[in-house]
């Protein structure tokens, strides 16, 4: 069935039986109105596959660090690494810097080769190349019946080296990147964009300029939140709120998962939330920011900047704030 002809009513409908399949045309009389409607979203499928993802660390010309996809095009935060339970990635890691490096990840299965530690020579000198092997999987019973969780989250990865053993310096100079994984059936957003509070910046910007993020009313926007650094903050974003959970997103009317707009955050911590741009209070300049309140005042907010179709947003002057929109640490899908 070609889902763009499901008409409103029907898919209303659809999604009130939980998903089923089968379209009818059942009048509106006896259901209650869907919170919203719109195509059914894309999902995650199931993983299984080997990537190769070639990875550089490189100097940026105003002195601070990323890392990226392509020689010369390294962004603070790094690129997104997406992967689907199952998958996994050979990273083909490429140090075009004068310094030792690392890639070091959380929350993924990998040998202690691919630490990315000095303490077990899992770094990469200047000019060096090393493969890092990430391995993900799915959630299972383990032999002795216990339950063994998967390794579907929101993680990130970073430098452990530059400067310290631990990589205070590289991580202060915006290496720094996330990692997304997902499970068979997870939603998949619109649009990624990642957010890293590092001591009292946000991924490495100067206080008070963002980073801003756009999208159009409806939009399903996807954020990642990483946190850095010397300091513990709160994330709060105006006008939308998530689930405290895996995925930020309610599996249903019983799921008791806290719903939230404002989190604490502490050092390699890190989370993601999927929200409905400007569902039920509309296009506007939303802001986030860190609500620690000498943190904000010192320039700890950044923009989400949801349009009208029309490509208005209504209130919105975008010179009077200083701001720039960024794109950069965006991931449109
Ligand atoms: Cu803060």
């Amino acid at each position: 069935m070609n889902r763009r002809n499901v008409n409103r009513r029907t898919f209303n409908r659809r999604m009130l039986l939980g998903g089923a399949t089968v379209a009818t045309s059942l009048s509106l009389a006896s259901v209650p109105e869907a919170v919203s409607a719109g195509a059914a979203p894309r999902t995650a499928p199931a993983g299984g596959e080997v990537r190769h993802i070639k990875l550089y660390a490189e100097k940026l010309a105003d002195g601070q660090m990323g890392y990226g996809f392509e020689k010369g095009k390294a962004t603070i935060p790094g690129p997104l690494i997406e992967l689907n339970e199952g998958d996994t990635a050979h990273i083909e890691f490429e140090n075009t810097m004068d310094v030792p490096v690392s890639l070091h990840v959380h929350g993924l299965d990998y040998e202690i080769t691919s630490d990315g530690t000095k303490l077990n020579k899992s770094d990469v000198e200047p000019g060096g190349t090393r493969t890092y092997t990430w391995r993900t999987h799915a959630p299972g019973r383990r032999g002795d019946g216990t339950w063994r969780a998967g390794s579907a989250g929101y993680w990130h990865y970073h430098d452990h080296v530059v400067g310290t053993e631990h990589g205070t310096g590289g991580i202060r100079k915006g290496l720094y990147g996330p990692v997304i994984v997902r499970r068979k059936g997870d939603i998949l957003p619109d649009a990624t964009h990642t957010i890293v509070f590092n001591d009292m910046l946000i991924n490495n910007k100067p206080a008070h300029s963002g980073p801003d993020f756009e999208a159009t009313v409806g939009d399903r926007v996807e954020f990642v939140m990483i946190t850095h650094g010397e300091y513990y903050h709160t994330f709060h974003m105006h006008g939308h709120r998530w689930a405290d959970n895996r995925t930020g997103m309610l599996t249903g009317p019983d799921d008791p998962s806290q719903v939230i707009d404002n989190k604490i955050v502490g050092p390699a911590d890190s989370f993601g939330f999927q929200v409905i741009a400007g569902e039920g209070v509309g296009a506007g300049a939303w802001m986030y920011h860190c609500h620690v309140q000498s943190h904000s005042d010192m320039g700890m907010v950044g923009l989400f900047l949801v349009k009208k179709t029309d490509g208005t947003i209504p209130g919105y002057e975008p010179h009077e704030h200083g701001h720039e929109a960024a794109s950069g640490a965006g991931h449109e899908h």
